[in-house]
């Protein structure tokens, strides 16, 4: 049953993430906030959907080369009447309930229309990460907000981009703060250090693109208007600390 009476469902994109699904679904099943936990898999050649399913998610299934992550969240939504959803990356490491809940709470108390979780990069880059945009999968929104998007601008990088974008021209509210201990597999982790570097490379011109084309630097501006940075009480899972 979700707690104070706000219904957040988990739409959680993965592909090819069977190391570290699971973990991620218990994480999201035990937060005090979440109702569904939905897994949206396409084209996974690994036993993603198997691990998530056995982990207690609803697995949605989508024929392979139908999109992106972005697609895959669509999906999400399409499958829940939810109000609000919150987004979960399927290849977090070191994430556990406490970090979604800190997440959601700031949601729920009304101090903000999205809350995102930053990665744990280091106390010298946190600031820096929670000021410049943070990109990170792990945030709670109200479907609409993701509903403004227009289709054609669904795509898998850019994704938080956009969403970010909604929210700044609303001049709508944002907390965020660090998961402590909480990363995710590198795409070198996932690729090896040839095919990761060209995925990474890819991925960030893909980025500055975006910030040369449509998105409009006002945008950040507002976003920043509208940014509160919260202090993280939760602390590493007890198997993340170094
Ligand atoms: N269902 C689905 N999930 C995807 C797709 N692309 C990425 N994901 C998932 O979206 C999350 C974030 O993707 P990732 O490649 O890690 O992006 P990064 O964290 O920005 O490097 C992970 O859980 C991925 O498995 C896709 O095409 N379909
Ligand atoms: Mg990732």
């Amino acid at each position: 049953m979700p707690a104070d009476g706000v219904v957040i469902d988990v739409v959680m994109p993965a592909r090819n993430e069977a190391l570290t699904v699971a973990a991620n679904v218990a994480a999201a099943r035990g937060c005090r906030y979440a109702r569904r936990v939905i897994v949206v898999d396409d084209g996974s050649t690994d036993c993603t959907a198997e691990a998530a399913a056995a982990a207690g998610a609803e697995v949605v299934r989508r024929p392979a080369s139908t999109g992106s992550k972005a697609h895959a969240m669509a999906a999400g939504l399409e499958a829940t009447d939810a109000p609000t959803i919150l987004f979960v990356d399927a290849d977090c490491t070191g994430l556990t309930s406490a970090h979604l809940e800190e997440i959601c709470e700031p949601y729920v108390a009304g101090r903000a229309t999205m809350s995102i979780g930053a990665f744990d990069y280091g106390p010298l880059l946190n600031w820096w990460i929670l000021r410049w945009v943070p990109l990170s999968g792990e945030r709670v929104i109200p479907r609409w907000v993701f509903e403004a998007i227009p289709p054609h601008k669904l795509d898998g990088y850019t994704i938080e981009s956009r969403i970010n974008e909604v929210i700044a021209e609303g001049r709508l509210r944002t907390v965020v703060r660090t998961m402590r201990g909480v990363s995710h597999r590198t795409k070198r982790d996932k690729f090896g250090p040839v095919e990761g570097a060209k995925a990474t490379w890819a991925m960030f011109v893909t980025l500055i693109r975006l910030l040369r084309g449509d998105i409009r630097w006002r945008a950040y501006w507002y976003y920043l208007q509208g940014l509160t940075v919260e202090p993280s009480r939760t602390p590493p899972a007890a198997s993340s600390v170094l």
